[in-house]
């Protein structure tokens, strides 16, 4: 199967706790390139845009405002499959519900707080590369 890129990021509760290396070591050693990287906060307007699929939900206010609390990090992993084998590696959204050895089972603090994202699908891959990186950021 041909390399895919996915977006991921590092959200705020877990680049508090200085869970960076951890979480980028736990992709790496899963076979995923880090072909693009940056630190940053989202704006609330950034978050806004960024979860705009999420607007009519109950949880998008709460949501956006803690996804721009603290700095985040973007990432763009590159391997087969990689859309569907980061979010096998990331567990489900819900902690609780996470697998054993996942990201989210190891380290969510909340269903809301669960310290990862990333892409689920092609299209919005696409979509969320673009919001962070430049193709030229892309190496
Ligand atoms: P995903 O991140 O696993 O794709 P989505 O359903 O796309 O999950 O939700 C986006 C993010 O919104 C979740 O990662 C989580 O941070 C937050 N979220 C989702 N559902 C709830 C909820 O019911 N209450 C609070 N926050 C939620
Ligand atoms: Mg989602």
């Amino acid at each position: 199967m041909p390399a895919e890129r996915t977006l991921a990021m590092i959200k705020p509760d877990a680049t508090s706790r200085n869970l960076i290396g951890k979480i980028i070591a736990h992709y790496e050693a899963e076979g995923f390139e880090v072909v693009g990287l940056k630190r940053l906060r989202l704006t609330l307007d950034d978050a806004r845009a960024f979860y705009a699929v999420h607007a009519e939900r109950p949880f998008y206010d709460s949501l956006t405002e803690f996804m721009s609390s603290g700095p985040i990090c973007a990432l763009v992993l590159q391997r087969d499959n990689a859309i569907v084998h980061l979010r096998e590696v990331m567990g489900a959204t819900n902690p609780e519900e996470a697998a054993e050895g996942t990201i989210r089972a190891l380290y969510a603090r909340s269903l809301e707080a669960n310290s990862v994202h990333g892409s689920d699908a092609p299209e919005t891959a696409v979509t969320e590369i673009n919001f962070f990186f430049s193709e030229e950021e892309l190496l």
